[in-house]
């Protein structure tokens, strides 16, 4: 049996249906003896959600919207008698006008969006959920190579999705003392509900299978194992980083001629 996280609680925000990398890193995490416990945002999401945590053997299922200060204070409310060792924070959103039109034309309400949900609820998380963390832990965020390049559309999201890679270095360094580590899992394009819609994708995905080392795209089960290295023991040396998890992708320059 594996047991990699036996004896272990995880919490994982971001789970919205059985596409949702949140949810493979939930099947990796059981599948490894952790308890989990999941959340949703807001009550539309509450009857799906509660549906996949028993798929998952999911131990219990809380309300939280990162950008509703009182949601957050009413899960660490509802979590008092638990002992965190993984936090798990796979949340992210831009106006889809923002992730089509030019960058330049980015509105200050839809930058300011983008940047309180998808990096400021990495902080705000990560301080109210670090005093559940009593022996240390891990609390890892889901990132994108639009953070680090210029990829067409991501707009917004890669300006946030650097925030939020800077936000992993500074939480690891003030965490750090407490054993707690934070890194970020760079994933590759992954056809999930955040992907749907999104001019050309089928083409993101095709290129990225053409040029990748590995010559396929991401599996978002590899990007669940990556998550239990990085919560387990094994990963306890590894604080502050961001581990892409995309065939390789990201390391290519040119393409090598047929
Ligand atoms: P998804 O749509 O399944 O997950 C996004 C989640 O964010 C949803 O569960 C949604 O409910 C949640 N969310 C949005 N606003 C929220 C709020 N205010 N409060 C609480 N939750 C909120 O899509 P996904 O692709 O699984 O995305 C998960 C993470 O992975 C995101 O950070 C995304 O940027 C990142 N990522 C995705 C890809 C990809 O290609 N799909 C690649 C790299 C990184
Ligand atoms: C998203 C937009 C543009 C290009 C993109 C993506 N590429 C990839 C994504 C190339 C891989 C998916 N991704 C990494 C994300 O982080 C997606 C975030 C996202 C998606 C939506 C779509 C629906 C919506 N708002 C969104 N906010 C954030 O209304």
């Amino acid at each position: 049996m594996a047991t990699l996280l036996a004896g272990k609680t995880a919490i994982i925000l971001g789970v919205a249906n059985k596409w949702s990398i949140a949810y493979a890193i939930a099947e990796s995490y059981r599948r490894e003896g952790a308890r989990v416990i999941l959340t949703y945002q807001g009550e539309r999401q509450k009857g799906t959600v509660e549906d996949l945590a028993k798929d998952l053997g999911a131990d219990r299922v809380l309300n939280c919207d990162v950008t509703k200060p009182e949601e957050l204070a009413a899960l660490v409310e509802a979590l008092s008698n638990e002992k965190l060792d993984i936090v798990v924070h796979s949340i992210a959103f831009a106006n889809r006008e923002d992730l089509s039109r030019p960058f330049i034309e980015t509105s200050r309400d839809g930058f300011l969006l983008a940047h309180e949900v998808s990096a400021y609820s990495l902080i705000s998380v990560s301080n109210a959920l670090a005093p559940l963390m009593a022996h240390g832990g891990s609390i890892l965020t889901l990132t994108y190579l639009g953070a680090v390049r210029v990829i067409p559309n991501y707009n917004v999201m890669g300006v946030a999705k650097a925030a939020l890679e800077a936000s992993v270095r500074y939480l690891a360094s003030d965490l750090g003392a407490k054993n707690i580590r934070v890194n970020a899992i760079s994933a590759g394009p992954i056809k999930t509900a955040s992907a749907r819609g999104i001019k050309d994708f089928s083409k993101v995905l095709d290129g990225v299978a053409a040029v990748a080392p590995l010559q396929r795209n991401t599996d978002p089960a590899e990007v669940g194992d990556t998550a239990v290295f990085l919560g387990s023991d094994l990963g306890r040396g590894v604080t502050g980083n961001v581990i892409y998890v995309d065939a390789g992708f990201q390391i290519m320059g040119l393409q090598a001629p047929e």
